[in-house]
């Protein structure tokens, strides 16, 4: 008899927990945060009952504890290509292209995560994942160096590769290797406090770009971050320095609102971390690497394509005003320049600025509702808007996490963005999906049940 499959979502939960436990371990900071983290949601949803039962009815309390993100970086096409397999297994496919080569990185990403709302409301655990452009190594003999070095290793357990293997082949994974599956996924993301490379080369990786040495210098990939979800980043962020952890001066992201939108994000700068080097004759030397950081967001509606526009060029504006200033005045150009977003939910849905689900009013007299369209039963208060939480990143969010942690990198031109597009496509195997289209599918899909409840 053949023993019933576990499903992603319970594979992916397993996984998230794992990770964060070793993470934990590795990195106690990131412990105190979720601790920060978990206090402040508590307090938030006790002194904001409207919030707490908000987030009841949208089904989001039960995910709330478990939520975080991570971010890996990767350094050749196959190792893009197996991850999006292994992500694949844990329900977690890859949404959106962010081309991080606008501030200066040598990388481009996309997102893996969950996508249909059952999924996202189990657990939505996302990983950020970025794959190194090689090319963008101006030094000829340096590019083949990190070239030869990546295509030398093996990010993945054979034992991963084989589960892999079987899973495609069976349909699925039983208990038991479902728990090995996960135990031989984390290896992938482990911190390794022994680099397969000499000092010198990590010192000349380094020189090229701070990124190309912590992809090229390691045995794997290992996690960067792990990003607990709170209710109130302000608040949190308050909290940080009571318990030794001294978060960066400013928050990343829009204002703070009456009506969230998309996502705001602190974090705490990078560990400088001993590390092992490998020279050829056997001996080693000790040096340091610095990567690892953490990092705490808060999460809004999703904004429509027209929102985002007028989200980037509000941001543009902060940005072009803000050069070298104190984060005091930072916080004031902010504020005074996201007036110009609307901050009722309303005004939101009415300028089509941000997405919303149709929810039947609790006790909503469904006779009285009877075909009538959305905007009547919206203005007779049978059905109400309930934002949809934006569930992806933010491109220059991520780049900004990055310089702040990776150093200056300064504006550069990197040259054909779309052919970029195009290699990172191929190396995945699949176009990563559009963000837009799927918060407008979950839109769609909510009018639909509403209209036919009230039919
Ligand atoms: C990824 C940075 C992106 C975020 O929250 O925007 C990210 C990295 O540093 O590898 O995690
Ligand atoms: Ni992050």
């Amino acid at each position: 008899m053949r023993l019933p499959f576990v499903t992603p979502d319970d594979i992916r939960t397993r996984f998230s927990r794992a990770m964060s436990d070793m993470y934990q371990a590795e990195v106690p900071q990131y412990g105190t945060l979720l601790e920060i983290v978990a206090q402040t949601n508590a307090a938030t949803m006790a002194s904001d009952p409207a919030l707490k039962a908000r987030l009841e009815a949208a089904g989001e309390i039960g995910r709330l504890n478990l939520e975080r993100h991570g971010a890996i970086r990767l350094g050749t096409a196959e190792e893009l290509a197996t991850m999006a397999r292994v992500f694949g297994v844990m329900g977690m496919v890859a949404v959106g292209y962010y081309d991080l080569s606008v501030a200066g990185i040598p990388v481009h990403s996309t997102a893996f995560r969950p996508v249909d709302d059952a999924a996202l409301a189990a657990n939505p655990f996302r990983v950020f994942t970025s794959l190194l452009r090689l090319e963008l190594i101006k030094d000829e003999a340096l590019r083949e160096e990190a070239r030869a070095i990546l295509a030398a290793r093996d990010i993945f357990t054979p034992r991963l590769r084989a589960l892999l293997d079987l899973c495609d082949t069976e349909g699925g994974l039983e208990a038991a290797r479902a728990d090995e599956f996960v135990a031989e996924a984390l290896e992938t993301f482990r911190w390794h406090e022994a680099a397969p490379v000499s000092l010198a080369t990590y010192q000349r990786m380094h020189d090229a770009h701070r990124l190309i040495a912590d992809v090229v210098c390691f045995r794997g990939p290992h996690i960067n971050h792990l990003t607990p979800r709170t209710l109130d980043i302000d608040r949190t962020q308050d909290l940080m320095p009571a318990h030794g952890i001294s978060p960066k001066d400013t928050i990343e992201g829009p204002p703070e609102r009456r009506v969230m939108i998309l996502l705001r994000q602190t974090s705490f700068k990078a560990l400088e971390e001993q590390i092992r080097f490998a020279d050829g004759d056997g001996t080693e030397a000790a040096g340091t690497h610095t990567a690892r950081f953490g990092e705490i967001e808060q999460r809004g509606v999703a904004l429509t394509p027209k929102g985002r526009a007028l989200y980037d060029r509000l941001l543009g504006e902060v940005m072009a005003r803000t050069r070298k200033v104190s984060a005091e005045e930072y916080n004031r150009v902010l504020h005074q320049v996201f007036a110009a977003f609307p901050d009722e939910e309303a005004v939101l849905y009415a300028e089509d600025l941000a997405y919303f689900r149709y929810v039947a009013a609790p006790g909503a007299d469904r006779t009285a509702g009877r075909g009538k369209d959305l905007a009547a039963l919206i203005g007779a208060g049978l059905v109400t808007l309930s934002p949809i939480v934006y569930e992806d990143f933010l491109p220059v969010s991520a780049a900004g996490i990055f310089q702040s942690n990776l150093g200056e990198g300064g504006e550069r031109d990197y040259g054909d963005e779309n052919a970029a597009e195009r290699e990172f496509i191929a190396a995945l195997g699949a176009t990563p999906l559009d963000p837009f289209a799927m918060y407008e599918a979950a839109r769609a899909r909510s009018a639909r049940e509403v209209l036919a409840a009230f039919a």
